[in-house]
Parts: structure tokens; C-alpha cells; sequence
């Protein structure tokens, strides 16, 4: 299902707005000014459409954007994610694979309800998603401490939080979304108590650190991907802050005790070399954070992304 699989459409969103941290917008031009997307053309052979632009949606900055239900900035998060998922739309509807470089993870509600709706009309399937986090970022409105929409946009795409009002997440339709049964989790050491219940209750798949460290990445690799079943368009969501903050400490919420660097490429590696990658998403790279380390994180963030569209494969 992927005749096209050497075009490659990027999407550059230079988007705060799920979180209180200013400085993830500027992750996508540190990615690209560290010359990720020459990499990928010269490199790696990719037949690249990029507008050459990283998006700041600032003419969908709403007039008054108050609370509601808990949430921060419902009203601007909604109309950017809303904005990002016909972007992404659009390239994995003429059959690309789309690389979404971030920006904070909110915008996961617009690139995986892109591809979604995308890959149900164009191959009549459902895709699957591989979330590799720290969090995950699972929380509906009512079960988020914290308001911050980053921590929320699986619980938008599964369906497990809706709303009727357009203008908040009601834009998002039955084609945009995804079954909990193909929803992957790895990398998972900080999960709030209301997430943890709706892990259980739905039954979803999650490999934590505490996995990692019992079955190695390789045998964790094998189970998640055996989960998803080959021939399984796949969407990759990567945050940063899945790698332990030792090789990635520019970022909004670091965690200790995360995925080493060559365990973040090599779950990367193994997505790839099933040949079934339709999207990736590479978020959370914050380089105004531990100034010192924000080299060593944007050199993890392309690592990352270099790995999943085959670079390290023979
Ligand atoms: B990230 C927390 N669960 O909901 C919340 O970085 C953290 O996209 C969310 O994974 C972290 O605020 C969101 C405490
Ligand atoms: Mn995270
Ligand atoms: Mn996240
Ligand atoms: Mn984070």
C-alpha cells in the first residue's frame, strides 16, 4: 500500500500552545537548520515537498480563548490542530508519507487524524499508532490536573473525549479517529492516576520502561509490532522526552530514567524496516530549555527521524 513511498511531504509547525513553555516553536528550524531535510533528500533519496515554511497559525490566534472544561487555550489549540490535520491531509492523501516536525504534542490531534482520514479513504484501511512517550498523554479534560492540551491528544483521537462545539475539538469526525485497539505505547514511566485507569479499562497496549528494562527493546519491538499486525499502515508519534533526558534535556517535561539514544533509533529501525511507516510526528524539542543541552537534543530529534525513514538499514 505504499507505491509512493519516496515522497515525502514535511510539515513544519512551529506551535506552544498545548503547554505553558515558550521555545518549543523554535524546534522545527533548529531540526532543519542542522540540515535534517537535505539529509533526507541527499541522503536518503526522499522526493521531498516542504513549503519551506515553519507555521505559526498566529491568524488563528482567537480574540478570548477562556477555560473551558479545564483545558488552556481550547479555542487556539482546536483551529491549529484543526489547521495541521488537513496539512497532513492533504500529503498523505497523494499517497507521501509525512514527516510532522513539532512543535508540542497537541499537535498529534491534527497528524493523526490527517492520516487517518486519509488512509480510510484512499486505502479503505485503519491505521495504527505507535506512541513513543514518557506520558500518555491520555487524559480527557475532566481527568487532567493540569489543563495543558499536550497531555491530552490520544484521549481526543481515540474518541474518549469529544465535545459538540466545532470551535473545541468538534470538528473532529468518526474518519478522523482511532480505534484503542491499534494504539501502541512505548517508552511510558509518568502516568497520571486517571490515565492509568483508562489504560486499563480500554485495554491498551503499553510497554513501559519497566518493560523495556524486563524484555530488552528487541523482544518489546517484536510484541508491539506483532500487536499491530504486518500490513498495518503505521502512524509513529515520537516525543523527545521518551529519551532519557541524559541525550535529551531540552524539552518541556524531561523524566529520568528513559529510552537510551540507540534504544529511541532502534525502535525507530524497526518501524521502519517493516516498510508499513506512513507518518511521523517528532515533537517536543525545546531548545530554549538547558540551553547547554539543546544541541544534544536536536542531534537526538533528527537521529530519531533519520532512523524511521531507513536510514541505518542496509
Ligand atoms: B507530553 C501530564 N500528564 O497531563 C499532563 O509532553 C504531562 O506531550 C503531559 O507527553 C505531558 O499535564 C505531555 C502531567
Ligand atoms: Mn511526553
Ligand atoms: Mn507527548
Ligand atoms: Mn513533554
Amino acid at each position: 500500500f505504499l507505491p509512493g513511498r519516496h515522497d515525502l511531504g514535511v510539515v513544519a509547525v512551529g506551535f506552544s500552545g498545548g503547554q505553558p513553555k515558550g521555545g518549543v516553536e523554535a524546534g522545527p528550524v533548529a531540526m532543519i537548520e542542522s540540515g535534517l531535510i537535505t539529509q533526507l533528500e541527499e541522503d536518503l533519496d526522499f522526493n521531498v515537498t516542504y513549503d519551506g515554511e515553519v507555521h505559526s497559525y498566529s491568524d488563528l490566534v482567537p480574540a478570548d480563548d477562556p477555560d473551558y472544561r479545564g483545558m488552556k487555550k481550547p479555542k487556539l489549540v482546536s483551529a491549529v490542530t484543526r489547521q495541521v490535520s488537513e496539512q497532513v491531509y492533504r500529503h498523505a492523501k497523494e499517497g507521501k508519507l509525512v514527516l510532522t516536525l513539532g512543535g508540542d504534542h497537541s499537535i498529534a490531534m491534527g497528524t493523526i487524524s490527517g492520516t487517518a482520514k486519509a488512509i480510510r479513504e484512499r486505502l479503505g484501511r485503519e491505521i495504527a499508532v505507535i506512541w513513543v512517550d514518557a506520558h500518555a498523554d491520555i487524559n480527557t479534560p475532566e481527568t487532567s490536573d493540569s489543563g495543558n492540551i499536550h497531555g491530552m491528544p490520544v484521549a481526543f483521537l481515540t474518541g474518549l473525549a469529544t465535545d459538540k462545539r466545532e470551535d473545541v475539538f468538534g470538528w473532529m469526525k468518526e474518519d478522523h479517529r482511532l480505534s484503542t485497539k491499534k494504539l501502541v505505547y512505548i517508552g511510558l514511566r509518568d502516568i497520571d492516576k486517571g490515565e492509568k485507569k483508562i489504560l486499563r479499562e480500554h485495554g491498551i497496549k503499553a510497554f513501559s520502561m519497566h518493560d523495556i528494562d524486563r524484555h530488552g527493546i528487541g523482544k518489546v519491538m517484536d510484541m508491539a509490532l506483532g500487536w499491530i499486525g504486518s500490513d498495518t499502515p503505521i502512524h509513529l508519534s515520537f516525543d523527545v522526552d521518551a529519551i532519557d533526558p541524559m541525550w535529551a534535556p531540552s524539552t518541556g517535561t524531561p523524566v529520568r530514567g528513559g529510552l537510551t539514544l540507540r534504544e529511541g533509533d532502534f525502535i525507530c529501525e524497526c518501524v521502519a524496516e517493516t516498510g508499513s511507516l506512513i507518518a511521523l510526528d517528532l515533537v517536543e524539542v525545546n531548545p530554549s530549555l538547558d540551553a547547554q543541552g539543546a544541541n544534544d537534543t536536536v542531534r537526538a530529534g533528527c537521529s530519531i527521524v533519520r532512523c524511521a525513514l531507513g536510514d541505518t538499514l542496509l
